[in-house]
């Protein structure tokens, strides 16, 4: 051992340390400077132990504390930025979770019987809708024809009458007035406008947009009794909230396209959501006032057909949709994976209502019905269990709910074609 008073000159220790240190200082911003600065900082330690006055020591010392300091930071950096931007990190950590889950939906132990209650031949029908379209408490269903005619059918099946529509609607989505009327959002395929007209099919107000319209979605995001609008934009449109009046309340323009959206209302405590699918194939949920809340990948796939609802008096959220063409996934709105089950083949157009959510059996928990295959409905439970099937002749067009006490009804499209199937009530099949 060397006494601390006679170390004129600088240990090679004392060296070592000092271009360790500046050498972590360069190799910080690459984050590998961690492994120089380590180095750096028990070299200059045991070279001042060996001799306090070294200089040198003591800039070795402080350059490797720099070092490691800049080298922990772009870590942290780096890390942050991985979780932000969901990259492959997040995939693979929900991978193992997702698989565990079998593949396939669980049968019923009694499986419900849908039948066709009643059905219509609508000529030139585009699209079709149903609620309270007068504010009377009674149901009806509006369906939408070519030469700009809107139908008005009984929740029966009765044609009431037909009235002009103050445009083209080859997609219709009713929303709720303030004064408890209806108010209709129709757009086309590709157009560049969504036209919101009263329940009569008179013009109110249109959202004129240079981008493509893929979706118009009603929804009550501050609970005041009257549904905003959210408009889904292809080519970088992005995704727009609108008020009952048309006014632009939020917009996010950094997602690009979006594929489809949900509206999920503010009842009681439990707050609105909208989500909507991207062209990165991420599912984003966002809180009523347009801050995103996350985004995650459904099912850990590519996601463009989507839909979401709360399914029960308790609040629960279900995301639905079909993802790598072949497999219909629903997850909570946190993204994880409640179950799966095959389709065959892409049925339909993706910009078309593929998922609906409604209260078949009128239990108080709404069940998702999709397509199987073209012709095939599927009724799932929000658990996974297969509740009930659907074969019709042919393929199916359109499906929507006609929501009615004691059970909904779904409605379904085929061409021309316009029919309900629920289950029938007691009184009515004696
Ligand atoms: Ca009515
Ligand atoms: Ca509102
Ligand atoms: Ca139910």
């Amino acid at each position: 051992m060397t006494t601390p008073a006679d170390s004129s000159p600088p240990s090679g220790l004392a060296i070592a340390s000092l271009v360790l240190g500046i050498l972590s200082l360069v190799l910080g911003f690459l984050v590998v400077g961690i492994f120089p600065a380590l180095v750096g900082v028990v070299l200059a330690a045991v070279a001042l132990r060996q001799s306090r006055q070294s200089t040198m020591a003591a800039w070795g010392l402080a350059t490797s504390a720099v070092g490691l300091v800049l080298s922990v930071a772009m870590l942290g950096l780096i890390a942050v930025t991985v979780w932000q931007k969901g990259l492959g990190t997040r995939r693979h950590r929900s991978r193992p979770e997702v698989s565990e889950i079998k593949m396939g939906l669980k049968p019923a132990e009694r499986p419900l019987v849908l039948e066709e209650l009643w059905s219509l031949e609508i000529p030139g029908a585009t699209a079709v809708t149903a609620g309270d379209l007068d504010g009377n408490g009674r149901i009806e269903v509006l369906v939408a024809a070519a030469g700009r005619q809107g139908h008005r059918v009984s929740a029966d099946g009765r044609l009431l009458g037909t009235h002009p529509l103050a445009g083209e609607a080859a997609f219709l989505e009713l929303g709720r007035a303030g004064d408890g009327g209806a108010r209709l959002a129709a757009y086309e395929n590709w157009g560049k406008r969504v036209l919101v007209m009263n329940a009569a099919g008179e013009r109110l107000w249109a959202h004129s947009t240079p981008s493509g319209v893929d979706g118009a979605h009603w929804g009550d995001l501050d609970g005041d009794g009257a549904d905003e609008l959210v408009v889904g934009l292809n080519g970088g449109g992005g995704l727009t909230a609108l008020s009952p009046a048309g006014e632009p309340l939020w917009s996010d323009t950094q997602i690009g396209n979006v594929w489809n959206q949900a509206v999920v209302s503010l009842r009681g405590t439990q707050p609105a959501r909208v989500f909507t699918t991207e062209a990165g194939g991420r599912v984003r949920v966002y809180e009523s006032s347009g801050k995103l809340l996350r985004r995650f990948e459904l099912d850990g796939e590519y996601c463009a057909p989507m839909s979401a609802a709360r399914m029960d008096a308790s609040g629960r959220i279900q995301v639905i949709g079909e993802v790598d063409d072949d497999t219909v996934a629903a997850s909570d709105e946190q993204g994880q994976t409640v179950w799966r089950t095959p389709v065959s083949g892409s049925a339909g157009h993706w910009r078309q209502r593929r998922f609906v959510a409604l209260d078949v059996d009128g239990d108080g928990t709404r069940e998702w019905i999709f397509r199987q295959d073209k012709d095939h409905l599927v009724v799932a439970s929000p658990d996974g269990i297969r509740r009930a099937e659907l074969r019709l002749d042919g393929p199916v067009d359109e499906i929507a709910v006609l929501p009615m006490a004691g059970g909904d009804r779904l409605l379904t499209r085929q061409k021309d074609r316009l029919a309900a199937h629920g289950i029938p009530a007691p009184s009515a099949a004696r």
